[in-house]
């Protein structure tokens, strides 16, 4: 098979780019949630969407729904869980795009007709001038634009625009491709500082990279100069959210919520982007901006961008993430709050925060393979935004607490339904992160058992990856050439791995990776060329910096990329009895039988005994200690058996 060539960029030389999701066979462990996503999730995405009424809201041959009110009352005359949203066209079109990538995986025509059938819906939906959203066309109609601060119709096209795009590439129909260009087209008129145009921008970023995919698939500039617009005119005064919001005769900073927007810092929008240098507000809005602005800078060749967003990216992971790559711990702003502001039981770090934070992170390796970047996209991944998803496909989680009592539970839906389609689309189109591919060269960013084909140096490319990761650390990669070709083999070697070793055909290569943590090989590459990797997967203990004050005197257990967390069903309640040992001595490890090939981790610990306390509340004894084994299980699988406590930051002996 001749390889697809990597997505281009529309003008400046990307340096490394990521491959289209066909150009990567997955199996192993992300083959697994792969297929879930493609049997199961989104058939599931589709028959809740259905259920919600989103349908009802976007089909223009139906009546109007009756909601016009953000609730409607169940058959009980109580009020429904279920509510309209006006964002939910964006809900839909993550089910479009997730649907696609599912399409790579295997032909499934039942579900292309429902997709093909809710493109329809849309299509019929557009008005002639190209405007596309069902809330203001179909529930608030005359009220387009009027208030981008809080609606959403520009976030809204971005999702269709990505789910145009995707559809396009999985089944090359057009349908929603040209709705999206017209609507496309439509913003462009209406948007900008030229005469008669509003200079507004969305208070929930999404167009931004939404128009840059846009771009590439249809090698359309306009939309890439758009983008560049949106993601240049944020933050500029007098500020847009000010002027709307006095043409409604309100004031934006004083209305509901007031404490969210008295700033603008909620919609990153209180500085022109450049100026920005902590990481603020929503969280997932904050992940999407700072992505469209890495592709703006990649596109433009703008180091002025890629300034800021470094600063950005040192502010959000040496102050303010958690071990699991989740961000945004409030829940009262789904977002930021101080640094070193880390609380467990009431973390919010939404699912979608940690997959926008794996669409930045794999933003950033576009121009130079750097373990930094790619570490944190693994962690994320694997901790922060894989949680989300059940192991089966079925369930999913929106807010990701690092500590439960026992009462927090995976949802069948979600009266905010972003979340389950994000991770779907995610999971589905995961063989697009593992690789980057440049003119010289190519960078393994992800190990995964798979099969890439690609194009490099001029040279067709099959590279094969097989390992059990991130089960174990051994790796085996095979090349596959038609004739030998010099090109550069970049392995990232993880920070969390300490004595990695790596053979050329059986021969030893040092593993030198200087400051990218990439070790670099370039040579002479001949079909059958074999290099093998071995990460050891050692248990660490994990600390956390003294200033977050809800971790101290606690550890938390990783192995490999996983993050790992101790639950009731397998420790009893009273998790906060636990204590470790300071070193994590005597480690076993052990296969999780419900879960096929999931490592567990059994750690010699030590209980606080709690027999003696009676009714009072407080003693001054010292609570006697019993040996035990405290029982860790991978934290993106938890929530997947009995129902109970979860702990990730174990107490420590001292
Ligand atoms: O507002 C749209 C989405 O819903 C956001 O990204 C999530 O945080 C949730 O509020
Ligand atoms: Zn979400």
């Amino acid at each position: 098979m001749t390889a697809i060539s990597a997505e281009p960029p529309v003008q400046a030389p990307l340096a490394f780019r990521p491959l289209r999701i066909p150009q990567v066979a997955v199996n192993g462990f992300w083959g697994q949630h792969i297929d879930a996503v493609a049997d199961k999730t989104v058939d599931i995405l589709y028959e809740r969407c259905l259920a919600a009424g989103m349908f009802d809201q976007i089909d223009p041959s139906r009546p109007v729904p009756e909601m016009r009110l953000p609730f409607r009352r169940n058959q009980y005359g109580v009020l429904d869980t279920i509510t309209a949203q006006m964002f939910w066209d964006s809900d839909v079109a993550k089910v479009i795009e997730a649907a696609a990538y599912a399409l790579y995986r295997r032909p499934n025509p039942a579900l292309e007709a429902k997709m093909d059938g809710i493109i329809e819906m849309f299509a019929g939906l557009q008005l002639e001038d190209g405007y596309l959203n069902s809330w203001y066309i179909r529930m608030q109609p005359g009220q387009r634009w009027t208030n981008l601060r809080d609606c959403h119709e520009l976030y809204c096209a971005g999702h269709l625009m990505e789910a145009a795009v995707a559809y396009h590439q999985a089944t090359g129909k057009r349908k929603l491709l040209d709705a999206m260009m017209r609507y496309a087209d439509h913003i462009g008129r209406t948007f900008g500082t030229g005469p008669g145009q509003k200079p507004g921008y969305c208070g929930h970023e999404e167009i931004e990279l939404a128009l840059v995919r846009l771009a590439r698939e249809t090698g359309e500039r306009r939309y890439l100069e758009l983008a560049k617009y949106f993601v240049e005119q944020r933050g500029q005064q007098p500020h847009y959210f000010d002027v709307e919001a006095e043409a409604r005769g309100e004031n934006a900073r004083g209305s509901w919520p007031a404490s969210l927007h008295a700033d603008f810092r909620y919609t990153q929008s209180h500085l022109p982007v450049r100026e920005q240098q902590k990481v603020v507000g929503h969280a997932v809005r904050a992940m999407y901006l700072y992505s469209g602005m890495a592709d703006i800078a990649a596109e433009y060749g703008d180091s002025s961008l890629t300034d800021a967003l470094e600063i950005l990216w040192n502010d959000l992971t040496a102050k303010q993430m958690y071990v699991t790559g989740g961000i945004g711990p409030s829940a009262s702003n789904e977002g930021f709050t101080d640094y070193y502001d880390l609380p467990n039981d009431t973390a919010y770090a939404e699912t979608c925060a940690s997959v926008g934070l794996v669409f930045w992170a794999s933003r950033m390796l576009g121009s130079a393979p750097d373990r930094r970047y790619a570490d944190v996209l693994e962690q994320a991944l694997y901790n922060g935004a894989l949680t989300g998803l059940s192991r089966d496909g079925s369930r999913f989680f929106y807010d990701n607490p690092l500590e439960s009592h026992g009462q927090h539970h995976r949802w069948d839906w979600h009266k905010c339904p972003c979340c389950p389609p994000n991770i779907a689309r995610l999971v589905a189109s995961i063989g697009t992160y593992i690789y980057g591919v440049s003119d010289t060269g190519v960078a393994v960013h992800l190990y995964a058992d798979s099969v890439a084909k690609l194009e490099v140096a001029g040279a067709d490319l099959t590279l094969t990856q097989s390992t059990d990761y991130p089960w174990d650390g051994a790796v085996r990669l095979t090349v596959g050439l038609a004739q030998p070709t010099r090109f550069t083999l970049s392995l990232r070697i993880p920070s969390w791995c300490k004595d990695a070793k790596v053979a050329i055909g059986g021969q030893s290569v040092p593993v030198e990776t200087g400051n990218s943590g990439y070790l670099k090989l370039e040579r002479e590459w001949r079909d059958g060329d074999v290099v093998e990797m071995a990460l050891p997967m050692e248990a660490r203990p994990v600390r956390a910096h003294p200033k977050v004050r809800q971790d101290t005197g606690r550890v938390a257990v990783a192995r490999g990329p996983l993050v790992y967390c101790l639950e009731e069903a397998d420790n009893g309640a009273e998790l906060n009895s636990l204590l470790l040992p300071r070193s994590l001595g005597g480690m076993a490890t052990a296969p999780i039988t419900e879960f096929g090939g999931a490592v567990s981790l059994s750690l010699p610990a030590l209980r606080e005994d709690d027999g003696a306390w009676s009714a009072e509340l407080y003693r001054s004894d010292v609570p006697g200690l019993s040996d035990t084994t405290a029982r860790f299980v991978p934290y993106y699988l938890w929530d997947n058996r009995a129902p109970g406590e979860m702990l990730v930051w174990v107490r420590s002996a001292t």
